[in-house]
């Protein structure tokens, strides 16, 4: 299979609407490929992911990982140029209409009957002003998804509205925000294996929680304008973003480093 070419009525969607499903996009040999990594990163989530929904009952030895969060770029740098990443920035650029170029991925596994809604947020909640309608992120789920396991949500049109107020999620630890959204506009995206959603940094979304038997399991990535002036650790953020990485790696995925490397 090849990877498809943005059309001209997907181009219009996307901008009228934040967000596109794209079906049947990533070939299975590279979910494959993407899978084994990820799997690799969940047998040894204590060491390699944070627990993005951390309750701040639990010790870090008891974090239950009710959504597990990595940056397989960081700990893999042979996926650099596959196909699927490099395919997404020419993809997401068409959509944007402006240059964008890979930033970060992220691994988000929810644990089968234990776990908790993503809650609706935008990107550029995280990320900070100076990514203002300069980033889109392209979401590849790893087996079908729908509204009982988890797929997307997005708050239809929601991008031309400028950054909600975020904040924190009571009784967590980790740096998880949400913010409000009008409940009228919600669009749910149940997808199958192979297919994709694309959203702007600035398109409210929400993932459910997952109440199947399996663990549902995505690879997210994130591509930025490569003119903003800042890594993610050192810029012009809202007031209710924190950086809490658990990990090595995502300390260094947020550009930071942990005492004992400094
Ligand atoms: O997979 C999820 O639970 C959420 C993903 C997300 O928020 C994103 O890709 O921006």
């Amino acid at each position: 299979m090849s990877y498809p070419k943005p059309t001209d009525a997907q181009v219009a969607f996307f901008d009228e609407h934040g967000y596109l499903v794209v079906q049947d996009a990533i070939a299975e040999h590279d979910l494959v490929e993407i899978e084994t990594f990820c799997d690799g990163i969940l047998a040894d989530k204590e060491n390699l992911a944070n627990d993005w929904a951390w309750d701040e009952r639990e010790s870090s030895e008891e974090r239950s990982f009710r959504i597990v969060q990595a940056n397989p770029f960081e700990l893999f740098p042979e996926l650099d140029d596959q196909i699927y990443r490099t395919w997404a920035a020419t993809f997401g650029s068409a959509l944007l209409g402006r240059a964008v170029a890979f930033k970060y991925d992220q691994f988000l596994a929810k644990r089968p009957g234990h776990s908790v809604p993503t809650w609706w947020h935008q990107d550029e909640g995280y990320w900070g002003r100076a990514l203002t309608n300069r980033g889109i992120t392209c979401w590849i789920p790893l087996q079908d998804v729908d509204e009982t396991n988890g797929c997307m949500h997005f708050s239809d049109g929601a991008h031309r509205r400028g950054v909600f107020p975020h904040e924190r999620v009571p009784g967590l630890k980790s740096d998880i925000l949400r913010c409000e959204v009008d409940d009228s506009k919600t669009i749910a995206c149940p997808i199958r294996r192979g297919s994709v959603t694309f959203h702007h940094s600035a398109t409210p979304h929400m993932t459910t929680e997952n109440r199947s038997r399996r663990w549902r399991k995505a690879l997210t990535q994130h591509f930025w304008d490569p003119e903003v002036p800042h890594g993610p650790a050192g810029g012009d953020f809202y007031e209710w973003r924190v950086i809490a990485p658990q990990t090595k790696s995502t300390a260094r995925a947020s550009g930071l480093r942990t005492e004992d490397e400094a």
